[in-house]
């Protein structure tokens, strides 16, 4: 159908069928107080196969898009009644970063500066109303291949190739956050520091691929297990970490000898039948009370976790210690 229109490039409907088949449909809402201003927008979507969402003013705009979390672009006029495009836009960039969330900014207002201040305040891109369709059409779709990349780039630069859990990387930066968190509010933070028992032999024995398997059921199981509350990183190699913010060493230890247990008792499937797998883990808690200055206090957590981790392994491993 596109392709009948004529207007659109070969390389267009490439790319928005790469996009239909990466991740189905994408789900755009349109805000807008002119009913028919809206409906336009809608039915142009649509035939993009795009899905489309309404909404009459920036105040049930907002509504919307925290009730319904897959959307991933935000069409905004500017003249709204109650919170007009500017407040919108304001608001929402305060809760959707960039990798969460695309806008791009309508207005029929023949103010110049309006395009600018659009982008200044968090949208990605701005047409003036009445605009040609092949342009409404280019716009949305560039806008939504750079907020795929911006994705990709972060999911690169923060999550472990093999398993898919969160790297090295992200829980240093994280953990920064973690210790200012802790400065403001107190509370307890545990770090557990995991390392699969004998992980060597799995490899030595059935070789190299069958170990990743281990390792990405392992750290399925422990994003599984923790991953909904707390962050879970691979800190390298057989090395995972998890942190538990907010909770004290007694329960995070509950937490963990029951996942060590459960690991024990339910073997890993590979291409060369089930293994038997076991886990040992060091615990250390900064408690409720405990001051946070500098990094130093990061390093002195990492240590004491991985100074019970090599108790557990000394005292037979398939241990968790504190
Ligand atoms: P311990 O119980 O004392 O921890 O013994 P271990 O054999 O687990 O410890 P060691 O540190 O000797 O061996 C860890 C092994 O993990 C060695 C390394 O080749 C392997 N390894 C590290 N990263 C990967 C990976 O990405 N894939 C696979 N298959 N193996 C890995
Ligand atoms: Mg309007
Ligand atoms: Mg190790
Ligand atoms: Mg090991």
């Amino acid at each position: 159908y596109i392709l009948k229109e004529n207007r659109f490039s070969y390389e267009y409907v490439v790319r928005l069928v790469n996009r239909l088949q990466r991740n189905q449909t994408v789900k755009v809402l349109v805000a807008d107080d002119s009913v028919v201003s809206r409906k336009f927008v809608r039915s142009l979507l649509e035939q993009h196969l795009y899905q489309v969402v309404e909404a009459d003013d920036g105040n049930s705009a907002w509504e919307v898009l925290q009730n319904q979390p897959d959307i991933q672009l935000l069409i905004t006029d500017y003249n709204m009644p109650g919170l007009d495009g500017f407040g919108l836009i304001l608001k929402v960039r305060e809760k959707f970063s960039r990798e969460e969330l695309a806008i791009i900014g309508l207005s029929s207002d023949d103010d110049e500066s309006l395009s600018a201040r659009f982008i200044k305040n968090g949208a990605n891109d701005f047409l003036q109303k009445p605009f040609v369709h092949e342009e409404f059409h280019c716009r949305v779709l560039n806008t939504l291949d750079s907020l795929d990349m911006i994705r990709k780039l972060w999911d690169q630069a923060n999550l472990d190739y093999l398993t898919g859990v969160y790297n090295r990387r992200y829980f240093f930066n994280q953990y920064e956050e973690l210790i200012v968190l802790k400065k403001q509010k107190r509370g307890s933070l545990t770090l557990a520091l995991l390392d699969i028992d004998l992980f060597k032999e799995v490899n030595d024995t059935y070789g190299h691929d069958v170990g990743d398997e281990v390792l990405v059921e392992f750290a399925a199981r422990l994003k599984r297990s923790f991953g909904q509350h707390f962050t879970v990183s691979r800190f390298g190699g057989e090395e995972f970490i998890v942190a538990f913010r907010g909770l004290n060493e007694v329960k995070s230890f509950a937490l963990m000898d029951k996942f060590r247990s459960q690991l024990e008792s339910t073997p890993i499937s590979t291409s060369r039948g089930e293994l038997s797998v076991t886990v040992s883990a060091g615990i250390a808690s900064l408690s409720d009370d405990e001051s946070l200055d500098s990094e130093e206090s990061l390093d002195t957590l990492i240590q004491r976790a991985d100074k019970a981790l090599y108790d557990a392994k000394e005292a037979g491993r398939n241990l968790i210690c504190t």
